[in-house]
């Protein structure tokens, strides 16, 4: 199916404040020399990228009242969701590069605003190996990587839990978890009182990814805004050994184009972030390449004309 798909802006978030390993802040560079924007446009992909939002730099100190760098982390998300804002606001489509994934705050905030003001429905589909579901309490790091989903739901500090204004992003009905195979004794907790839709390694193993997509993206009509929180930890460790928190026994190669294929089917997707890229750790910049790969099947590469 031939589809044509609205203006994409590319924003750079080059910081690791929300990480424990510096290194993707390089982030953005790394998926550019892949060659992302290239590879959209010769889809037929109108592409502008807007080049890198500016923070303040990593202060790499431990945790204060169980946050790492909350500061930081506040002023980042504020850039980022700005930034994701005024795209939507001008009808593109953002692609967020971080940078590690507290962005996702920032990003998914500015999309439930955008749904709020053009009354759409917002699915938040989080893509990753981890929960990030955990709060100050709870969290074994103080890393706010592990707490976006937490914050967009309400559980958090309050300068990330109302980012956006008067109130949290979204309710935890909206979100839709993938790939999940790593999650703290308190996470765990948290998820189960407050309902989270995660489908976990084991759920994919018992009954395939088709299936598991299948029910992710059930329920979706036009009025629904998908935004994909791609946090390239997802992948197995052999696909995308360039992350600073991998996990085995993750989605191999086949499953995850597999489900970017089944994003792109959906018609739906709107606005996506691509998240914890770390080339530090990475061979030969071989992550980089396997998330460009992925991200144009998630704009309708496929083998065969489908019908
Ligand atoms: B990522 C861990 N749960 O909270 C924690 O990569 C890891 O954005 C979080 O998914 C990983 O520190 C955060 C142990
Ligand atoms: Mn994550
Ligand atoms: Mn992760
Ligand atoms: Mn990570």
């Amino acid at each position: 199916m031939k589809r044509s798909y609205s203006p994409v802006s590319i924003i750079g978030a080059p910081t690791d404040v929300g990480a424990g390993h510096q290194g993707g802040r390089l982030g953005p560079e790394a998926l550019r020399i892949a060659g992302l924007g290239e590879a959209l446009q010769a889809r037929g992909v109108d592409v502008v990228d807007r080049g890198n939002l500016d923070g303040p730099r990593n202060p790499w100190t431990g945790p204060v009242d169980g946050y790492r760098h909350i500061d930081e982390v506040t002023e980042w998300n504020r850039l980022a969701m700005e930034a994701v804002y005024a795209e939507l606001s001008a009808g593109r489509m953002p692609i967020l590069l971080g940078g590690d994934h507290c962005l996702g705050i920032g990003s998914v905030t500015a999309v439930a605003r955008h749904c709020r003001e053009t009354g759409k429905k917002l699915r938040l589909l989080w893509l990753d190996a981890h929960a990030d579901f955990n709060t100050s309490e709870v969290t074994p790091s103080g890393n706010i990587h592990g707490m976006p989903v937490a914050c967009l739901c309400g559980l958090g500090p309050r300068s990330l839990t109302h980012l956006g204004g008067d109130a949290p992003a979204m309710d935890a009905s909206a979100v839709r978890q993938v790939g999940i195979r790593s999650v703290d004794d308190g996470e765990k907790k948290l998820i189960k009182e407050h309902g989270l839709d995660v489908y976990d390694m084991r759920y994919i193993d018992e009954v395939g990814m088709k299936r598991v997509m299948e029910e992710a993206l059930a329920g979706m009509d036009d009025d629904t805004h998908l935004h994909v929180s791609f946090d390239v930890d997802f992948l197995d460790p052999s696909v995308a050994p360039g992350v600073g928190t991998t996990v085995p026994g993750g989605p191999n190669y086949r499953e995850a184009q597999l489900v970017m294929e089944m994003i792109a089917d959906s018609g739906r997707m709107a606005s996506l972030d691509i998240m914890e890229l770390n080339p530090i750790l990475d061979r030969d910049n071989m992550t980089a390449l396997v998330a460009v790969d992925l991200v144009e099947s998630l704009f309708g590469k496929s083998t065969l004309m489908r019908a």
